[in-house]
């Protein structure tokens, strides 16, 4: 195979949260153990790393883990000879010494912009197209995407395979959710959520609370604990923190690694996700899901947030999308989603099978390492 043993750099500066580092190190494991490139991951902050892979070590400038070479990306450059695939993710400025080492080479390595995920009609019209030119070195566009004229998802070979059977198979499950700390009491549903500050929070518990379906709410240690806090009358919130309301228990769990992560998202009935990675995570997942988008100014997210919405509701009947898109505007909205919850929850079934079928849907595109080896297959 023509791409063993090419060299690939990623590039990653974490701006906030764990999106950047998440989609990076998925990517980097990806192409190691599917595509067996040699990958150099440079990151400019281990610490965001080391949440959600523990066994980094964030006082080391050089590491191996799970066959991909760790780079802590320092504010003065080492020094690096350029690699033959080049990936700044999420427009991240090279080091410029680094872009000298680029264009120095006979032969000019393969430099992309890997950009965030939009499910936006412009996304298919420029991915691939070229971006800027330093020297003789010309940076490409490269999008994620739902439609199969862009890079598609990031989706590793069998993941559908092993969700499927690890949610078909309840003692798996049980036990996973055991060596969590979690037991939940027969016959409650069980809800994930990742999210950002969220001021319609209180709403959403108000309603599960008050439920004849006894909720289990599993709560990442992160940004929205200060609203579930809150709700609860609890100074504080933290990893192992378990309160009971009425029908709803509440449950704090610490930062799991990425493929733990997963499996709690593929155990639960229902899932509030975030950002970028979860929100395809969830997907995978093929269960009803709740995106939570990140903020961008001027509200540009909302024409993402549309243009998901548009694509994701079009399998189902006009009823059930109109509560999908009432339950995920207002909760962006940070408004009150309690007769939203309970019009989507009239739905349920068809939601249900909606997020199977969606699930199978995006999985007949490539995945995003395939297509980016795809794409360099055909570039050189
Ligand atoms: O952390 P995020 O809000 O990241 C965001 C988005 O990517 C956004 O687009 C970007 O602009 C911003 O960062 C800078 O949400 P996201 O993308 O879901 O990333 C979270 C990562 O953390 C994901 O890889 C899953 C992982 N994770 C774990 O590994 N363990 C956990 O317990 C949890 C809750 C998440």
């Amino acid at each position: 195979m023509p791409q063993v043993n090419t060299r690939w750099d990623i590039f990653c500066t974490v701006v906030d949260n764990f999106g950047d580092i998440g989609v990076t190190w998925r990517l980097a494991r990806q192409l190691v153990a599917e595509h067996a490139v040699n990958v150099r991951l440079w990151v400019d902050d281990l610490r965001a790393f080391e949440k959600i892979c523990p066994q980094i070590d964030a006082s080391l400038q050089q590491q191996t883990q799970q066959g991909v070479e760790v780079r802590h990306w320092p504010s003065e450059w080492p020094q690096a000879d350029s690699a033959d695939v080049v990936i700044a993710a999420f427009a991240c400025q090279l080091p410029g010494a680094y872009m000298d080492a680029m264009a120095a080479r006979d032969k000019p390595p393969l430099w992309l912009n890997l950009d965030y995920l939009s499910a936006e009609d412009w996304v298919v019209g420029c991915h691939g197209l070229p971006s800027v030119k330093y020297k003789s070195v010309q940076k490409i566009f490269f999008f994620p995407g739902f439609h199969p004229d862009t890079g598609g998802l990031l989706r590793e070979h069998g993941l559908l395979e092993r969700r499927q059977t690890f949610q078909q198979d309840p003692e798996a499950q049980r036990q996973f959710l055991q060596e969590l700390g979690i037991d939940p009491a027969p016959g409650s549903q069980l809800i994930s959520l990742f999210a950002y500050e969220n001021a319609g929070l209180a709403s959403w518990l108000d309603v599960l609370a008050a439920d004849a379906t006894p909720t289990h709410l599993l709560v990442p240690e992160g940004r929205i604990l200060g609203d579930v806090a809150r709700w609860l009358g609890a100074d504080s919130l933290a990893a192992g923190a378990l309160h009971v309301r009425q029908s709803l228990s509440v449950q704090v769990l610490p930062f799991v690694r990425q493929d733990q992560y997963d499996q709690l998202l593929w155990c639960c009935d229902f899932n509030a996700v975030r950002g970028e990675d979860s929100f395809v995570r969830a997907q995978w997942a093929a269960r009803p899901m709740l995106w939570h988008i990140y903020q961008q100014d001027e509200d540009i997210h909302l024409d993402k947030l549309d243009a998901f919405l548009n694509i994701y509701t079009k399998g189902l009947s006009p009823a059930a999308a109109e509560a999908i898109n009432g339950l995920w505007h207002a909760w962006n909205a940070g408004q009150p989603i309690d007769t939203h919850w309970l019009a989507a929850r009239e739905h349920w079934p068809e939601l249900q099978k909606h997020a199977e079928q969606w699930c199978l849907e995006q999985a007949l595109q490539a995945d995003l390492a395939a297509a980016l080896v795809s794409f360099y297959l055909n570039w050189i």
